[in-house]
């Protein structure tokens, strides 16, 4: 079953690129939508994020995950594969 995971991100941002590298090494594909290039889509990451501005903002199958560290986190403890199909 697919997943569907989305991630709002900045071109120059270290931790949009360790946090798709993460979903790339899981075979997880995912929409992204950098904010640099579409500003317009800056405010509604703001309120999916429920306020959280910094990117990346990464949503998996609609659960809201926040950004890089906290995905590292879920990883680290093993819940990741969990909230993944
Ligand atoms: N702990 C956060 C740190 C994210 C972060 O600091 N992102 C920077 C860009 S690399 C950011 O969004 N800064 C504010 C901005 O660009 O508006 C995470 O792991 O995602």
């Amino acid at each position: 079953m697919s997943n569907d995971v989305t991630i709002y991100t900045k071109d120059y941002c270290p931790f949009c690129h360790r946090a798709k590298a993460l979903l790339d090494s899981k075979g997880v594909t995912y929409t992204e939508y950098d904010i640099g290039v579409k500003p317009e889509l800056r405010e509604e990451m703001i309120e999916k994020a429920n306020g959280s501005h910094t990117v990346p903002q990464i949503f998996i199958n609609g659960q809201h995950i926040g950004g890089c560290d906290d995905m590292m986190a879920l990883e680290a403890q093993g819940k990741l594969a969990s909230l993944l199909n």
